[in-house]
Parts: C-alpha cells; sequence; structure tokens
C-alpha cells in the first residue's frame, strides 16, 4: 500500500494504494471452481455484472480451464466462449483482463477492449509479449510447474520461493526485451499450480518476498484445493470463507491484486485488513 504506485493498463491505470479485486469469470463448461455453472452467454455477463456491482475494480475473463488434468481448447473456440461478454462489458467501460496463454486470443480480445493479458505460462509462447507490447496492454505473469497436464505430479523446489522469485524476474525480463514496459507488468506466484499443499503455504507465508522484485503481485488463491485440504470442504463453491481469510492474510503480506470468485465477501475481509495493516502503519 504505497501512495502513487499504479499499474499501467491498455487506456487507463488502476492506483495500487488499495490492494485491486479482480472478479473471475470463467467462461467455461468445465472449471473447477464454480463447476461450470455458467451455460451461456447471458449467464456469464450477469455474474459478471454482479461481481461489478458487489465492488470487482476488474475482471478477469477466462475460456479455457486450467485445472489439474484440464484438456486444451482451440483459441477458436476460445475466442467463442469469450468474445460476446467481453464485448458487453467493454461497452459498460468495465476494465478486463483477458486469461490466455494463446496469442491470437489475446490479440482478438485486446482489439475488442480488454485492457491486460493474464498468461498463466508467463509467454510461453513467442508471440504473446509482442501481442501485449503492441497493444499497450497490462500482462500478468504468473508462476506453474509443468502445465495443467502435468503440473500435479510430485512437484519439487529445493527452495520454493527463491525459485518462483527467479523465475518470474526472468519471465519479466523477457518481456521488457519485447517492449513491454515495467509499470504494466504484474507478478503471480501461482498458487496450485505445480505446488504441494506446504509449498503454497509457504509462498503465502512469503508472499511479501516477491514485492522486492518492484512489480504488483498478484495472489489467487480463491476456491482452491489447498483450500479443502486444510478445512476438509470438497465443493470449491463452499470455500468462500477460507478464501476471504486468504485475501486477508495476503493483504496484510502485501498483495495488490487478489483474484477471486466472491468479490462481496472478499471485499468484507480486505476492508478489514486494510484498517489493520493502516493502524500498524504497514
Ligand atoms: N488461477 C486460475 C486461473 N488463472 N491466473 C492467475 N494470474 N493466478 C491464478 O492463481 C489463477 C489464474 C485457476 O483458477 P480458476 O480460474 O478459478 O479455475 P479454472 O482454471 O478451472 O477455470
Amino acid at each position: 500500500m504505497t501512495p502513487g504506485r499504479r499499474w499501467r493498463l491498455r487506456t487507463r491505470s488502476l492506483p495500487l494504494e488499495r490492494p485491486l479485486i479482480m472478479g473471475v469469470v470463467n467462461l467455461t463448461p468445465d472449471s473447477f471452481s464454480d463447476g461450470g455453472t455458467i451455460s451461456s452467454p447471458q449467464e456469464g455477463l450477469a455474474h459478471a455484472r454482479r461481481l461489478i456491482e458487489e465492488g470487482a475494480d476488474l475482471l478477469d475473463l477466462g475460456g479455457e480451464s486450467t485445472r489439474p488434468g484440464a484438456e486444451a481448447v482451440s483459441a477458436e473456440v476460445e475466442i467463442e466462449r469469450v468474445m460476446p461478454v467481453l464485448e458487453a462489458l467493454v461497452a459498460d467501460g468495465t476494465p478486463l483482463s483477458i486469461d490466455t496463454s494463446k496469442p491470437e486470443v489475446a490479440r482478438v480480445a485486446l482489439a475488442a477492449g480488454a485492457e491486460a493479458v493474464n498468461d498463466v505460462t508467463s509467454g510461453s509462447h513467442r508471440e504473446m509479449f509482442p501481442v501485449v507490447a503492441d497493444a499497450g496492454a497490462g500482462l500478468i505473469l504468473m508462476h506453474m510447474h509443468g502445465n495443467p497436464r502435468t503440473m500435479q505430479t510430485e512437484p519439487r523446489y529445493a527452495d520454493v520461493v527463491a525459485e518462483i522469485k527467479t523465475f518470474l524476474a526472468e519471465r519479466a525480463a523477457a518481456a521488457q526485451k519485447q517492449g513491454v514496459t515495467p509499470d504494466r507488468i504484474a507478478l503471480d506466484p501461482g498458487i496450485g499450480f505445480g505446488k504441494t499443499l506446504e509449498h503454497n503455504l509457504t509462498l503465502i507465508r512469503h508472499l511479501r518476498a516477491f514485492r522486492i522484485l518492484g512489480f504488483p503481485v498478484v495472489l489467487g488463491a480463491s476456491r482452491k484445493k489447498f483450500l479443502g485440504l486444510i478445512t476438509g470442504v470438497d465443493d470449491p463453491a463452499q470455500r468462500d470463507l477460507a478464501s476471504a481469510v486468504i485475501a486477508a492474510l495476503g493483504v496484510e503480506r502485501g498483495a495488490d491484486i487478489l483474484r477471486v470468485h466472491n468479490v462481496a465477501a472478499c471485499r468484507e475481509a480486505v476492508a478489514v485488513a486494510i484498517a489493520i495493516v493502516r493502524e500498524s502503519g504497514g
């Protein structure tokens, strides 16, 4: 919560004086987190608008599930799933990021008005950074161990925090080399992407370490499996209380952007966390 910091996007910049709440809109039939409850563009749009009413600062739209074991879909399918909702939200004036690792999908979404690209593969496709740079868009770089089909098979790290910090610093340098300016980049340790319960807990405990790199830090822990392992709650949609607790702890440890499903609950938790952090001068 440093005064004056901003995250620059395609046509605007968002202040980082308090953490931003990024509402998740999964337009996929196989998402783990909302169980494919969104089955039409109309339902997707209504859900997205509800998240904005509840206080989301921006929305993250995705047309491909990244849950462990999920099958890949083509760029055409992703575009087909996302575009009707994206266009309507752009018309509303809602700031959006597109959750994709495909440059073709990013290009179409940015041309239609998306402000940022959230790439969980950190530019694994060599055209991604030039597409983001050309559009002047924001960019989230996330750490993943392997890919969604393989990532949970015995992930190992000598030092999970140090290794992920090095990886993200390298990807941020690569993005800048290809023309993405540093004020547009945000970094995400990738909770649940090739990590055991202990790795996830260590990353959240040491979240502040990622701020040393100088970029806004994204925390995406909402409804994830590690919360179910702790609480015994199997249904991801029932993990909102635990998700709100993690959001508050994340704020206390320096998270700048919280990627969450239940915006209303997260906002309350964040408001309390901010009040405590400010009180202690943190
Ligand atoms: N988590 C998911 C997807 N995208 N992006 C960032 N930057 N950080 C995350 O932690 C992150 C992400 C997975 O969660 P979700 O979108 O809820 O599920 P699914 O991929 O099954 O649609």
